[in-house]
């Protein structure tokens, strides 16, 4: 069987799934590129995702997958130990499928509508507030998950993929620091993920910790 091919790019949502493959023991290459960059890389990404985004992440067999949550989900079908997802009799299943979810639909996008808001044609001197204000709404967002948090991993005792984004999405705007006084159960969470040794190498060449 040949390997996954990961395209990412430093810092992005892929990072989740590049932590998400290891976890699996998936045998993988990463692509990192330049994502928004014109140029062969991204036409070629353009070709395998219309939305130009990553994670983009190419099977074994050739086919080509999307959708950081997708992705999960599959690898956890596709590799049962990897305790990505609880099993679906696990009481905690209905939880973790809301969040992560809810992490992906809700929150992921607040970060990408906000990231170049030179994108939405809105007139130059309403650009910093309107980052602004998608960035503090983000910040509610994150709220809730920190409400309904458990230690030392999201769903408790139980490692998941949500520990993953979080280990990920809080190195994001406002940036850790911010993030961790506002969210210390979270944090405490993706420190977890952090100082796992599996996990520690990826997330140091990501966020140069
Ligand atoms: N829903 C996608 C979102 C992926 C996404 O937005 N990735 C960012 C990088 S972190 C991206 O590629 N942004 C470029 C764009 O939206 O044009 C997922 O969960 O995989």
């Amino acid at each position: 069987m040949s390997k996954y091919v990961l395209i990412g790019s430093q810092g992005c949502g892929s990072v989740v799934v590049e932590l998400a493959l290891l976890k699996a023991g998936a045998e993988f290459d990463l692509e990192e590129i330049p994502y928004l960059e014109p140029g062969p890389d991204r036409d070629r990404l353009l070709e395998l995702n219309p939305l130009g985004q990553v994670p983009t992440l190419i099977m074994p067999d050739g086919d080509v997958m999307t959708e950081s949550a997708a992705i999960i989900l599959h690898l956890a079908d596709a590799f049962p130990d990897s305790q990505l997802t609880p099993a679906t009799s696990d009481r905690h299943r209905p939880a973790f499928l809301r969040w992560l979810i809810y992490i992906v639909s809700e929150i992921y996008p607040a970060s990408t509508f906000s990231d170049h808001p030179d994108r939405w044609n809105l007139p130059s001197d309403i650009q910093d507030p309107y980052k602004q204000t998608v960035d503090e709404y983000r910040m509610e967002l994150w709220r809730h998950v920190e409400d309904v948090a458990d230690t030392p991993c999201f769903l408790g005792n139980d490692f998941s993929a949500i520990d993953l984004y979080i280990a990920v999405m809080r190195h994001w705007r406002p940036g850790r620091k911010a993030f961790a006084k506002a969210f210390p159960k979270l944090t405490e969470i993706g420190e977890n993920v952090a100082n796992d040794p599996l996990f520690s190498k990826v997330l140091k060449r990501n966020f140069d910790r």
